[in-house]
This record gives structure tokens, C-alpha cells and sequence, in this order.
């Protein structure tokens, strides 16, 4: 096979070709990644009859929004700086039921062979001072071209539709007012990311307590 390279490691240039051949690498990238996603919900659901993912989104991340997050860091705006310092440009987004969804989707993703973590972030154990909570494994996956191998990150973004449903209002608000929210509106927010908490965590008992009665009824019914 040939030898496998990561896209920080390619000498770049700055012109359109060049960027048209990075973004074509993180479109693949999200495609291998989004399949391997949809693989292990299908066998999930073959094997448990259960699906743990409620929807996926995918994104590459606008040139603006490069070009924003690198001057945030400080970094000169070229491509080679894009390609080191941003790791979201190929992102996907699982949106799950329930919490514990999360952490099993998480082990079946690190458990794939061909993709590498490089780090995961747990902002539900550690949720971010906004309130913020989701799972984030920064992963690379190899793109196999016709003359050589080029590992290419993508950020997995693992949450439930309670998370989800904070996270877009909270970035709506916070680009709305530049990251300078009054302070009310932000101690509100963090006020609602409990409420979220709450609400996953009833979710999940009310859905055990189901299967329970469920299992309990199936038993009863068979015993007749
Ligand atoms: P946008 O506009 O959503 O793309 P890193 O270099 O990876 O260590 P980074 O990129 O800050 O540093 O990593 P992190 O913390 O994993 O954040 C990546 C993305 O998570 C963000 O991308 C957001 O999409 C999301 N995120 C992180 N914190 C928050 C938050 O407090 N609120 C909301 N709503 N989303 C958050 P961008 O590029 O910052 O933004």
C-alpha cells in the first residue's frame, strides 16, 4: 500500500487549486465518515431493534468562518495554517436520543479500525462556562486517491436533541451579539442548560422505566 500522509504534513501552496483540492478531501472525508455513522446505526438497529441516532448533519465550514476562527487564534490567514489550526472544517453532527446513546456511539466509533482519535473533548462531563454541552472527537480518516493515501480530520460532534436544541439557539444568540451578551441573557442560558440536563436525564429514566414495564408485560403474557 502506499504510504499514508496527513493533509498537515503535504507541502501546500495558496492558489484555487490548491484549496479546491483541500475542500474536495474534507467533502470526502465527511462522506467516509458519515457512511461508517449510518453503518453502525443500520447494524444497531438490525442487532436491537433500536436506533440510537435521531439525525445527522454535515457541514464544511464557509470560508468566512475559517478565515474568523484562524484571526480569533491569531494565526495568519493562509492554507497551510487552515489545514494545522482548524480542526472543524469536515464536521458532522449525530444528534442521539439519549445520553447514554452518546457514550455507545462514541466507543463504536473509536472501535473502527481505519479511523484514528486524535482527542476527544467531553463537554458533558465538563460543560463549558456557557452551558455548552456535546461530545467532540476530533478524528482523521484516510482518503484513498489514485497515487497516494491522505489522512484528513473530521470533528464528530456527539449530543442529544435536548443539547442540540440549546446549542443552536445559545451560537444564534452569542453571533448575534458578538460573543457580548447582556449578562442576563447569558445566566439564562446556563439556567436552560440545566433545564436541559434535567430533561435528558428524565428522558432516559422514563425510557428505561418503558422497556422495563415492556419486558415485565412480554414475561406476563408468556407465563399465560
Ligand atoms: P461554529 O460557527 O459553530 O463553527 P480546538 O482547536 O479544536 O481545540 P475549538 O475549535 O474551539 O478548539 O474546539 P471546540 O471547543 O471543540 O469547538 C468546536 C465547535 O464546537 C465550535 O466551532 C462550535 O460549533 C461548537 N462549540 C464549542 N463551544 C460552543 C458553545 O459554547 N456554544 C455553541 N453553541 N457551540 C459551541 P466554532 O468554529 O467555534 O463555531
Amino acid at each position: 500500500m502506499d504510504k499514508v500522509i496527513a493533509l498537515g504534513d503535504v507541502t501546500l501552496g495558496e492558489g484555487v487549486d490548491t484549496w479546491n483540492t483541500i475542500i474536495f478531501l474534507y467533502n470526502s472525508a465527511l462522506k467516509e465518515v458519515q457512511t461508517k455513522v449510518e453503518i453502525l446505526n443500520d447494524e444497531f438497529q438490525q442487532v436491537h431493534q433500536y436506533n440510537p441516532i435521531e439525525y445527522i448533519k454535515s457541514r464544511i465550514k464557509s470560508s468566512e468562518s475559517i478565515v474568523k476562527k484562524l484571526k480569533r487564534c491569531g494565526h495568519d490567514t493562509s492554507i497551510n495554517n487552515m489545514v494545522n489550526y482548524v480542526n472543524d472544517i469536515a464536521g458532522i453532527r449525530i444528534v442521539c436520543s439519549f445520553t447514554s446513546d452518546i457514550y455507545r456511539l462514541a466507543e463504536m466509533i473509536g472501535r473502527q479500525n481505519d479511523l484514528t482519535v486524535i482527542s476527544v473533548k467531553d463537554y458533558i462531563k465538563h460543560p463549558k462556562d456557557s452551558g455548552y454541552k456535546s461530545y467532540h472527537m476530533l478524528v482523521t480518516v484516510p482518503i484513498f486517491l489514485s497515487d497516494r493515501t491522505i489522512d484528513t480530520k473530521v470533528e464528530i460532534q456527539i449530543r442529544t436533541m435536548a443539547m442540540d436544541f440549546w446549542a443552536s439557539l445559545e451560537h444564534k444568540i452569542y453571533y448575534k451579539f458578538e460573543g457580548n451578551a447582556p449578562k442576563y441573557i447569558s445566566q439564562d442560558l446556563r439556567e436552560c442548560s440545566g433545564i436541559v440536563s434535567m430533561l435528558d436525564a428524565k428522558m432516559l429514566q422514563l425510557n428505561e422505566a418503558i422497556l422495563e414495564a415492556k419486558a415485565a408485560q412480554e414475561e406476563e403474557a408468556g407465563a399465560v
